[in-house]
């Protein structure tokens, strides 16, 4: 195969390199007719889309219609301006991460997890957590050197706080899928807001959240640790624990460091 140099200014194309041609999708509160196609055109326009068509248009009941657009952008990409967040971390192994632990902690590392709020989507924690993995990965259970409380479901943040003092939790998986009126920012700033008031400064357990929605470099702005996103598996998480928690001999900043060694290998 033949190598090319990389433009940095790029767009994006249906039918020819370059011309620009884009497909969306959206619902407008009216009902199907011309005149709603007409809306859905003039929308598209404002969003740089032009010329467009109504590919497909449905209604949704009596006062709802979905449209699918394809249509000309006028936008540009420069990928010299593209903004991402890099994994801050190594990739371990299994028996690398236990390792660390055996090394750093001399004891298992207490993860606990669950879904919070009213949201009952553990598909996604399930996967992180669960022995048979996600991906090709096995999840947490399978680690020899972590002890993992899956808490499931639509559990109350004073549940959860309860929950990671009395097990002396060294880190705290959340998991929110459903995200409509913001509802997962709203539980995620709630719960670390009760962590700080329920543990003394410094000690909280390493607060970590994921879901399909968030935007990974939000964490400071939510007061977690670290936010994970769509596709994560459970082999980042794990290398993320052992880089947060394993880093520093016997992990001088947890509650649990101080704790008897229990024997390695729990599971
Ligand atoms: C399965 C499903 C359900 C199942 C859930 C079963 C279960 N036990 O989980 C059931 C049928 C119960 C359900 C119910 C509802 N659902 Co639903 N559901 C889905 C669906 C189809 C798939 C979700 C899923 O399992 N994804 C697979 C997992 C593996 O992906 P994931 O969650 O993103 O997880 C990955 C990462 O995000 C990350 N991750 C996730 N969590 C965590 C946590 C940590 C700590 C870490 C490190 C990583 C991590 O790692 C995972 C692996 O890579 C989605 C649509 C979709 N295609 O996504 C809708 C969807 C999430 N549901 C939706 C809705 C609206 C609902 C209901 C409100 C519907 C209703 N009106 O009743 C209810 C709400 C119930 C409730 N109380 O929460 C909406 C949410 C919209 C929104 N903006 O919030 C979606 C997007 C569908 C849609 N397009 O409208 N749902």
């Amino acid at each position: 195969m033949s190598k090319r140099a990389e433009p940095h200014i790029i767009r994006p194309y249906g039918d020819a390199t370059g011309d620009g041609q884009v497909q969306v999708s959206f619902t407008l509160p009216i009902a199907h007719d011309k005149r709603a196609e007409g809306a859905a055109l003039q929308l598209a326009a404002k969003m740089g889309l032009e010329p467009a068509m109504v590919v497909h248009a449905k209604q949704m009941g009596p006062h709802f219609t979905f449209f699918v657009v394809y249509g000309r952008c006028s936008h540009l990409v420069d990928l010299n301006k593209v903004v991402v967040m890099e994994r801050e971390f190594p990739l371990l192994s299994p028996k690398e991460v236990s390792a660390a632990i055996k090394r750093s902690l001399r004891r298992p590392l207490v993860v606990i997890g669950a879904c919070i709020g009213t949201d009952a989507h553990t598909v996604g924690i399930d996967a992180i957590l669960n022995i048979k993995g996600w991906a090709g990965e096995k999840g947490l259970e399978a680690y020899s050197d972590l002890e993992v409380h899956n808490l499931g479901a639509q559990v109350s943040v004073p549940d959860l706080v309860e929950h990671a003092q009395s097990l002396k939790a060294d880190a705290v998986l959340v998991s929110q899928v459903v995200t409509q009126r913001e509802a997962h920012l709203h539980n995620v700033t709630q719960m670390s807001a009760a962590f700080r008031e329920a543990y003394p400064a410094g000690t909280t357990p390493v607060l970590i959240v994921g879901g399909p929605r968030f935007d990974e470099s939000a964490a400071s702005e939510l007061g977690v640790d670290r936010i994970f996103v769509k596709g994560t598996t459970p082999s980042e998480v794990a290398s993320y624990l052992a880089h947060r928690l394993c880093a520093t001999p016997a992990g001088t900043r947890r509650p649990n460091a101080k704790k008897k060694s229990k024997k390695a290998g729990v599971r």
